[in-house]
């Protein structure tokens, strides 16, 4: 039976409460053009529904690469470098080699130098022991740059093909398979669908959203009769707020367009809480300047320090959103909290799934309370 062209899902005719199914009559239509019923209730009713595809399974699907001569592009969302490298993905993906495309410039604002998020993305690929041949930054959104991903794409087997000593192996490198690999929710279907709305005739867009794991099995799109790139569904990454927040949250977290730096004075024995997802603590230093570059949605309130824990517990769910539920709350209630000392000198603190807080301080020190799982770390700025 074919697959589902929205997510990739082998689609079934025999029970409409499984994965796949499309009804009969549809079915026979439409043969190999159809979309599942969960596509179909994703793009048009908005429907949410829970992420599928465990660890396990993600990476027994894209193990396949590691027995293949294939190209390997690995998509970040700027805002979550860190958090964008796949654990381990070298042991998957072979010796193939990767361009790491990174997504979503188009939210960030002039002040931060692209350049420097490049160097750093780099360096953490080289720790990961990935062979990366080129960065390259774009909007899958407003579909810029997508032009560059291709030409490397070409190059790469161009190049290959070149080097090839006889006609199977020009044959290989000529077809070999292009995987758009990386975190659930970092734009890689946006990315193909930009695609194929600018070069290619098939224009039947496959199913994005802000939920996680919309995309449920691995879709070939061709781009020539030899070419075609494989979208595959994302991992989710627990290091992450979005492996523990509902759908409401999720599109609160997610800038829709570019953000807007909120800059606030800080004195110490005050804290800053980030919808109810994170608090600041300024603890010891002079006044600072902090600006938060997160979605323009979440909520940041400022209080002293002696009034924070009755604010949290009277706010949360309330003012203090994200998040909006109790079973979210739940699920974030094991907390930590990490200490942070700047001596001298601008730093980002990044957080993962909320963007980043430029500080500039002398002296200082502050503490971060955070679901015990998130990835917080200060790093040298960006800006
Ligand atoms: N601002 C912005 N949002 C994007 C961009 N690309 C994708 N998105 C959004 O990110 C969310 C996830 O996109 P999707 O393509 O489904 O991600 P996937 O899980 O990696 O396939 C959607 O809400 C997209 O609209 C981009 O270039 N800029
Ligand atoms: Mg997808």
């Amino acid at each position: 039976m074919a697959k589902c062209i929205g997510c990739g899902i082998k689609l079934q005719t025999h029970d409409e409460n499984l994965a796949g199914y499309v009804p009969l009559l549809v079915s026979a239509d439409l043969g190999d053009n159809v979309y599942c019923k969960r596509c179909y209730q994703i793009i048009h009713n908005g429907k949410r529904y829970n992420p599928e595809i465990s660890d396990n399974d993600y990476y027994q699907k894209i193990s396949v690469i590691k027995d293949q001569k294939a190209i390997v592009v690995l998509m970040i969302d700027i805002m979550d470098i860190y958090g964008g490298f796949i654990p381990n993905l070298h042991k998957y993906i072979g010796d193939n080699q990767v361009i790491i495309v990174v997504n979503k410039v188009d939210i960030m604002p002039k002040d931060v130098h692209l350049k420097k998020i490049e160097e750093r993305i780099r360096g953490i690929a080289f720790k990961e022991s990935l062979d990366v041949l080129s960065v390259i930054m774009i909007s899958a959104k407003k579909k810029q740059n997508i032009e560059s991903v291709l030409n490397k794409i070409f190059k790469i087997k161009d190049n290959a093909v070149k080097r090839s000593r006889s006609y199977r192996e020009r044959r290989i490198n000529k077809i070999r398979d292009c995987y758009i690999l990386g975190c659930a929710s970092v734009g890689k279907s946006t990315f193909i669908n930009a695609i194929k709305e600018k070069y290619l005739d098939d224009k039947k867009l496959i199913t994005t959203s802000d939920q996680f794991q919309t995309t449920m099995d691995f879709i070939k799109v061709y781009i020539d009769e030899d070419n075609y790139i494989i979208d595959t569904p994302g991992l989710i990454n627990y290091r992450s707020f979005g492996a523990y927040l509902d759908y409401d949250s999720m599109k609160m977290l997610m800038p829709k367009s570019y953000l807007k730096p909120r800059t606030y004075q800080l004195h110490p024995d005050q804290t800053i809480f980030m919808g109810g997802l994170a608090g600041i603590d300024f603890i010891k230093g002079d006044k600072i300047n902090v600006s938060f570059y997160t979605s323009n949605d979440l909520y940041i309130h400022r209080t002293k320090t002696i009034n924070a824990l009755n604010i949290y517990e009277t706010q949360k769910t309330k003012l203090l959103v994200p998040p909006h539920t109790n079973e979210e709350l739940e699920r974030l209630s094991e907390t930590k909290e990490v200490m942070f000392d700047i001596e001298d000198g601008a730093y980002d603190l990044l957080i993962s799934g909320l963007g980043f807080v430029h500080i500039v301080g002398n002296n200082i020190t502050f503490k971060v309370r955070v679901h015990k799982n998130i990835d917080v770390r200060l790093v040298e700025t960006f800006i």
